[in-house]
């Protein structure tokens, strides 16, 4: 599940990763992704669910679960069967992450794709046996079914999503997350990860990330704040690169991964997931 900001270089990434290692070595990495982040949130009852809903074959379909849905993991959360939504990057409760709590102080706690637990594009009964179900098991993580932010999982929350149930989540125009990263990722507020073709030179990295006011330079002519990963094969470079703050300040990571995602050199920029929910 590679959050690719700029959807227009999908032709370019689909160009490097043109061969058949590259791809199943790209959709085991997916699959691992996808199916670690269905055990955070809701493990069997919700991958049960996700699973249904993989049955749909466009978004104006309807997701109903079937008995015959073909199990298999790389089918599941296409971009096709998920809302993607605009949301704000912000560390609203400034506790050094971003996820769901501050994406629900920004919104309000009825934001409706915060309950949507099962990703479809809608608010149903679905949504409320998930969270019942989590509500009698008693344990496990608190995010993202804390509705209310009071730190525990209880009927208060369970009656947020009651209140609306029959409503419809649907995709924003100018998306830039997909519901289900929204709900169940957490992500640095101060970093990217920008990839970049692998024949790509430190000197091409310096002047790509001084154009973006992404770093500075040391007193030897070397970049701060960068760490550079060169990927398997011919996948390119990763650079987790920090933020500084007068950047942040002035265009907000959303736009920033926006901007540099269209720059004709980035393949694709991401944002840096950190775990950790309590
Ligand atoms: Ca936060
Ligand atoms: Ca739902
Ligand atoms: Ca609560």
């Amino acid at each position: 599940m590679v959050n690719i900001m700029n959807r227009e270089h999908e032709h370019s990434i689909a160009q490097i990763e043109d061969t058949r290692a590259v791809s199943s070595m790209k959709e085991s990495l997916q699959s691992k992704r996808r199916w670690g982040l269905i055990a955070l949130v809701g493990g069997p009852v919700l991958a049960t669910f996700l699973l249904a809903a993989a049955a749909c074959d466009a978004q104006d379909s309807s997701p109903i679960p079937t008995a015959n849905v073909d199990p298999t993991p790389t089918s599941v959360l296409e971009p096709h069967n998920v809302p993607w939504l605009r949301i704000e990057d912000k560390d609203a409760n400034g506790d050094g992450q971003n996820d769901v709590r501050d994406l629900r102080e920004l919104n309000g706690q009825e934001w409706l794709p915060g309950l949507n637990f099962n990703v479809d594009f809608k608010i149903d009964e679905d949504d409320e046996t998930l969270i019942d179900d989590r509500i009698e098991a008693g344990a496990g993580s608190i995010q993202p079914w804390d509705i209310n932010d009071d730190r525990q999982v209880d009927d208060k929350d369970a009656a947020i999503v009651r209140k609306h149930i029959g409503e419809s989540v649907p995709s924003d125009p100018d998306s830039n997350i997909r519901n289900d990263e929204a709900l169940q990722s957490s992500w640095s507020p101060n970093q990217m990860l920008i990839r970049v073709g692998a024949d790509f030179k430190d000197k091409e990295i310096k002047s790509l990330l001084e154009k973006y006011s992404l770093s500075e330079v040391d007193e030897n002519g070397n970049l701060t704040n960068v760490d550079k990963h060169i990927l398997l094969g011919d996948l390119g470079i990763n650079l987790t690169v920090e933020i500084p703050e007068g950047t942040l300040a002035n265009i907000g990571l959303s736009k920033l991964l926006e901007e540099v995602a269209r720059d004709s050199e980035v393949i694709a920029t991401e944002r840096v997931n950190t775990f950790r929910w309590e």
